[in-house]
Parts: structure tokens; sequence; C-alpha cells
């Protein structure tokens, strides 16, 4: 397994749409290890491959307190939605950045499972709020573009402060 490496807003290739999976093999598995291996080394509770620069219709989460139910949704549909929920989201790559969102609150979900084998769940709550963040950055979209452009903008611009101060701390404990 290997832990991959997780593009941070405002990367371009965050916007881009995924293709559906079509070979249900080997490096499908793989990849869905390593995703899962990425997630839970990030301490995250859900990760789509397009963060990882992988653009198939993929994703993995573990809502679970104890993290030891991971789950895999291969070219997942919502087929159903019902009602509404606001919660506080925060993303893997938009990196200590929270704001409360609106989404479904129930949702039935028809996907497949690593080896192509289809099922259906109906999903509430947190299980059902990550499915739906984890479906947008599918097709390119993040919990941000539900913001207001001014506030996007504040959270590019503490994004890009945390960078400097990271490569600084890295540069000061350089030791020669
Ligand atoms: O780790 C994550 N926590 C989270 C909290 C509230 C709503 C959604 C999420 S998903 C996020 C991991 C991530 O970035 N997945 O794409
Ligand atoms: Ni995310």
């Amino acid at each position: 397994m290997a832990k991959l490496k997780i593009l941070e807003f405002p990367d371009p290739r965050l916007k881009t749409v995924a293709e559906p999976v079509e070979s249900f093999d080997e490096d499908l598995k793989t990849l869905v290890g390593d995703m899962l291996e990425t997630m839970y080394s990030a301490r995250g509770i859900g990760l789509a491959a397009t963060q990882v620069n992988v653009h198939k219709r993929l994703l993995v989460l573990d809502v679970s307190e104890t993290q030891d139910q991971p789950r895999v949704y291969v070219n997942p549909e919502i087929m159903e939605r019902e009602g509404e929920q606001v919660h506080e989201e925060g993303c893997l790559s938009v990196p200590g950045i929270y704001a409360n969102v609106k989404r479904a609150e129930n949702i039935i979900v028809r996907a497949l499972n690593a080896d192509g084998e289809k099922f259906e769940e109906q999903l509430e709550g947190l299980h059902a709020v990550c499915v739906q963040h984890e479906m947008d950055h599918l097709v390119g979209r993040l919990f941000v573009d539900y913001l207001s452009p001014l506030k996007r903008n504040m959270v590019r611009k503490k994004l890009e402060k945390q960078r400097k101060a990271a490569a600084k701390e890295a540069e000061d404990h350089l030791v020669i």
C-alpha cells in the first residue's frame, strides 16, 4: 500500500470531472487500498479519487467513530434526496478551513463495490453529508464553491499564508 499526495485548493486539477470506472481489476483494488491508507493517515472521514489526481468515479469513506468501517463506492449515483441538513464541513483539499454547507438529509445511493457488484443503500446524517461532499469532488466541485466569491478569496489567501508559514518553518528547521 502507498500513501498518495492530496491535491489542495486552488489546484485546477481539482476541477476535473471524473470518468466512470470500467475495469474492476487489480489496479482498481490497489487504488482503493492506497486511498483508504491516505484517508486514514490524513485523519479524514472520506476521500474522492479526484483528490489524489485520479479522475475516475470512485470514493472511499469511513464515518465510524472507531475508524474501522471502510466503505467503497464506485460509479455512485444518488437516486433520491429528501430533506435538508446544515453541517460544518472540512476538506483534506482545503486544510484548516471549515464552513456550514446545506445538503440533503436523506439520500438513496446506488453504486458498485470494488468487485463491480451493485448495491443500493439509504443514508442519513453525516454519512449522507460525506457521500454528497465526495460526489461533488467527482464533478470538480469543492465545499468552498458554495461560499460567496469574497469568502472563497479569503480562503485562498488564508491557505497561501499557511503554506508560506509552513515553508518558513521548514527552512528554520534546516540543520546544516
Ligand atoms: O475529513 C473530512 N471531514 C468532513 C467533515 C464534514 C463534512 C465532510 C467531510 S469530508 C472530509 C474529507 C474530505 O475532504 N473528503 O473529500
Ligand atoms: Ni473533500
